[in-house]
């Protein structure tokens, strides 16, 4: 159960609003950042479910921004999702507050936890299992966007600055190769080298932003599969959870983050690089559900440059892993030696597989025109 022990984990629920006695406490869930934990709580009506999370501080040095933006765009979205007739308790993250009110809890280590009602009846994937699912996932994100169209971006904060600047990201981890803190740089030249080649795609989106030849959005920035949660009976894409990354951004680039995860027909940390490629009827589909979840909002450039979104996050994506293998796995979870290595591996081979398939990727792009 990560490093917290269970009395640690006790006397953190014993600081929320939890009206019933905790009987039971699991580690929970894929994320790669937070430490996620499963409670089962019971009361005189019942057992019910909650989500217990300690947010990953070297990743948000500023939590309290996080949690800020969360209770604004959750509370937004509630109303949204109350005009158009949904349920709000299933269709979007509800905070469950501390004992103070507020809606996180700080504990005597310098833990930042929060606590969210468990979205029942519903579950997430980290592989996809059937076209549909995928088409009801890329529906979802999709909406989610269109959903905080008119959101006012000036009031959310940057929970971490510059997060898909893939041009910054490529000076960050020149840094990191020249630095080679872990003395690792040697042996993955070859990585290194195909990162490098790439500086063209960590700048096309930078150089369109200077131009404004793309809009910002509010956007997730954070699209991977197991950030949604799947209808059990309906199998429709029920919720869109972790919001820790909701900023403007690009929607080419949430477009791409579920590409570069959904559409790999292999796992993301995948060994064997022969099962990796990018899989053009998923990326169709993909396509398809995204744009008529965004409901006619993107302007032609930015479904033109979906492909290219795909590539960028990909390639950031392999860029980011290989950064923090040579950092010391600092950053992403991992759960052996070079799980980072070989998830940077993976990504790679899809940057590469897309540009095999480009013409292919742009033509499926094209067909979604005057969509
Ligand atoms: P991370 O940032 O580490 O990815 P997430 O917020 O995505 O953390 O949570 C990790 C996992 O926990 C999710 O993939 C999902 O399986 C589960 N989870 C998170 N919030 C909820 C919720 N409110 N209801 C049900 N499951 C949840
Ligand atoms: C992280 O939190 P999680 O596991 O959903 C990361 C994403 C990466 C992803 C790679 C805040 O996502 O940016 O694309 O891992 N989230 C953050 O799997 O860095
Ligand atoms: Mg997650």
């Amino acid at each position: 159960m990560s490093e917290c022990t269970r009395e640690r984990l006790e006397a953190v629920a014993g600081n929320f609003q939890y009206e019933g006695k905790v009987t039971e406490i699991s580690s929970y869930g894929n994320g790669h950042i937070n430490d996620t934990f499963l409670l089962q709580i019971e009361t005189e009506a019942g057992s019910k479910k909650v989500i217990l999370q300690q947010i990953n501080r070297y990743v948000f040095p500023r939590p309290e921004e996080v949690m800020e933006n969360i209770m604004n765009v959750t509370r937004y979205l509630n109303q949204k999702i109350r005009e158009n007739g949904g349920d709000p308790l299933r269709e979007t993250l509800n905070v469950i507050p501390a004992l103070d009110g507020k809606a996180y809890y700080v504990d005597g280590e310098g833990g930042f936890w929060r606590s969210y009602i468990y979205i029942t009846d519903a579950f997430c994937y980290d592989k996809v299992e059937s076209p549909r699912d995928f088409y009801e996932s890329a529906y979802s994100f999709g909406r989610f966007q269109n959903l905080l169209a008119e959101y006012p971006t000036e009031t959310l904060h940057e929970t971490i600055p510059g997060f898909h600047d893939t041009r910054a990201r490529f000076a960050a981890f020149k840094r990191a190769v020249e630095e080679d803190v872990m003395g690792r740089a040697s042996q993955v030249r070859e990585e290194i080298q195909f990162v490098l080649d790439h500086e063209e795609t960590a700048n096309c989106f930078a150089r369109l932003l200077d131009k404004k030849e793309v809009p910002l959005r509010v956007t997730h920035n954070d699209t991977k599969l197991n950030n949604i949660m799947i209808d059990n009976k309906t199998r429709k894409g029920i919720c869109v959870i972790d919001l820790d990354t909701v900023m403007p951004g690009l929607a080419m680039n949430d477009f791409g983050d579920s590409i570069r995860f959904g559409a790999s027909t292999g796992a993301e940390d995948e060994k064997d690089l022969s099962k990796i490629s990018c899989d053009m009827e998923l990326f169709e589909i993909y396509t398809k559900g995204f744009l008529e979840g965004c409901g006619g909002k993107l302007t032609q450039r930015e479904i033109a440059l979906l492909p290219m979104g795909a590539k960028t996050m990909t390639y950031e994506c392999g860029m980011r892993f290989l950064a923090d293998y040579l950092q010391g796995d600092v950053y992403f979870k991992i759960h052996r030696p070079e799980h980072n290595l070989d998830r940077c591996r993976t990504q790679l081979k899809l940057v590469a597989d897309m540009e095999k398939k480009w013409e292919t990727m742009q033509a499926i792009a094209e067909s979604f025109l005057s969509f």
